[in-house]
């Protein structure tokens, strides 16, 4: 081992990176075949962004730790989308960015990398010396793991360059779950105890926690659902309401709102779960690591600092044996969206975005792992597409940037290589993340990707109704089969639900070609979902 570059990347696969992608440059052409020649599997990603929304995908998917590797300046900048969402995700993810030198201060690749970083809410770290380059990729790593941080690694190309220093590998040591306080604990038991229609709502800090909140829900008599990133959690229980909020079916509704006590665990609660706090009539209790999560969005009666699953342990044995029937007294019925009567608006050319969604429900195996870009149309596939479990779906939408679905798709399929892999995106995310269709077809992953087509940024028109200059919003229908194809992908252009036999036929086929569906839509009128947002 001769420089530093590689000493890094050596060590990074000795710290047990499981996955990387990334675009590589000549900044970080050394560090990624270091990251490769030490056992690490890289992906080669078309756009940076997709590079690190596959990552951040790939981790939540898989938990496991993923790498980004760029290239210095317009590499890292091209990331900043991609870093800002995993940042806010919390996703634990290592960006490895190459930096100019110190000295290079003219040089057209240089940014001011920190404050880049820093500024979308990722820590940034540095390697600032082949001396200490094993211990501050040592901490960056801890960083990213120990506090489900989003770092990003520079690597100013002097020291990259620099004979190495080889030093020993101080493995961090994980700390223990959070324990709850044992007054916390009591009061919480005592609050399901008196509570006769409880509702737990599982959050992305929950994802880890199914069977202790199921055994602590059967005890207590609660109705289980689950914010958009945890949707799955609870994906077989009768009791399960899908996910809170604006994708859920009335009946769900009502029932959450019903709730004389709500637990968000692991939940923030925030609008988009809550219906703005509409869903939040009774008592309201959180149990984060993280305080600061208590009643950042709406009331919080309750506060338990601690681990998940830890707390719902902890609360089963302070309950002592202890059951009730609670909210359990009736079946919650049919409790989905698609169960729902409604009027099919498909013409004779134009396909309802309820029709096709409930359509590639039934039609699609149910072994799937669902990702979802952003825009009017995303509650279809949310609501409609069953999925097994919370690896079944990924939600890369704390950002709510569009284009970021694609990419979503491949790191969760990587995640999953076992799962039939679903794209959902509207044909804006779409052609803005088109550049990763390639990656795609070059990987050979047997993805659905359905567009929902409504050639327009449908999410702008029903904001600002029929009444408005609409022309930059609205675009020339598209042949977006036939632009697959060019991909190398089998394209298939829906326009009534008889047009589904195509995907009947390509799931009995190799599936050696991913499958694009251009939907063509009938206009919605805006969806339910964001008329009231916007109300
Ligand atoms: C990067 C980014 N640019 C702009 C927006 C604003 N925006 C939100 S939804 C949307 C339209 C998305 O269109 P499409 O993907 O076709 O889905 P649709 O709303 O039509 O269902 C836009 C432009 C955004 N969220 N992210």
């Amino acid at each position: 081992m001769t420089s530093t570059a590689e000493l890094v990347g050596a060590t990074l696969a000795e710290l047990g990176v499981a996955q990387a992608f990334g675009v590589v440059g000549s900044g970080n052409f050394v560090l990624t075949n270091a990251l490769r020649a030490g056992g690490v599997p890289y992906v080669a990603a078309r756009h940076e962004c997709g590079a690190t929304v596959m990552a951040d995908a790939y981790a939540r998917m898989s938990d496991r730790l993923a790498a980004v590797s760029l290239h210095q300046g317009c590499g890292l900048t091209n990331a900043l989308t991609g870093i800002t969402e995993a940042a806010k995700s919390r996703t634990p993810l290592l960006v490895l960015a190459a930096d100019t030198a110190g000295s290079a201060v003219t040089a057209n690749f240089r940014i001011d990398q920190d404050a880049a970083v820093t500024a979308v809410g990722a820590v940034s770290e540095r390697v600032h010396s082949p001396a200490s380059a094993v211990a501050d990729t040592v901490r960056a790593y801890r960083t990213a793991v120990h506090e489900r941080r989003t770092v990003v690694l520079n690597l100013p190309l002097d020291v990259q360059a620099a004979r190495a220093v080889p030093s020993p590998v101080a493995f961090p040591i994980a700390p223990q779950p959070v324990r709850p306080h044992a007054d916390a604990v009591t009061a919480l038991a005592a609050a399901l105890r008196g509570s006769r229609r409880p509702v737990f709502v599982a959050g992305r800090g929950a994802r880890h926690a199914g069977p202790e909140l199921r055994a602590l829900a059967d005890a207590v008599g609660a109705l289980l659902a689950t914010s958009a990133v945890a949707h799955g959690l609870f994906a077989d229980s009768e009791w399960s309401l899908g996910i809170s909020g604006g994708f859920a079916s009335a009946r769900a509704t009502s029932l959450i709102a019903d709730a004389d006590l709500v637990v968000g665990w692991g939940c923030a609660l925030n609008k988009w779960t809550t219906k703005r706090g509409e869903l939040l009539g009774g008592t309201v209790a959180q149990v984060d690591v993280d305080p600061a999560a208590f009643g950042a969005h709406n009331r919080c009666d309750l506060g338990v600092v601690g681990d998940v699953a830890q707390t719902a342990a902890d609360v089963l044995t302070a309950l002592d044996g202890y059951t009730q029937d609670g909210y359990r007294t009736a079946p919650v019925g049919p409790a989905r969206l698609r169960d729902e009567p409604r009027t099919d608006r498909s013409t004779s050319d134009r396909i309802d975005p309820h029709t096709v969604s409930a359509r590639l429900d039934d039609l699609l195996p149910r072994e799937r792992i669902v990702s979802v870009d952003s825009g009017n149309f995303m509650g279809y596939p949310s609501a409609y597409l069953s999925v097994p479990d919370e690896h079944g779906f990924c939600f890369t939408q704390a950002f709510q940037s569009i284009g970021l679905g694609l990419a979503t798709a491949i790191g969760a399929a990587l995640a999953h290589p076992d799962r039939l892999p679903v794209a959902a995106l509207g044909d804006g995310g779409f052609l803005m993340g088109v550049a990763e269709l390639e990656t795609v077809v070059r990987l050979g992953i047997p993805m659905v990707v359905v567009v929902y087509d409504d050639a327009a940024y449908g999410a702008e028109i029903h904001h600002f109704g029929a009444d408005a200059d609409l022309s930059t919003v609205t675009f020339p229908d598209t042949d977006l089969a036939a632009l697959a194809t060019g991909f190398g992908c089998t394209g298939l252009t829906v326009r009534t639900e008889a047009d589904l036999t195509g995907v009947t036929a390509w799931l009995s086929g190799p599936r050696d070609r991913p499958l694009l569906i251009d939907a063509k839509l009938v206009s919605d009128g805006g969806s339910w979902w964001l008329a009231e947002a916007f109300r």
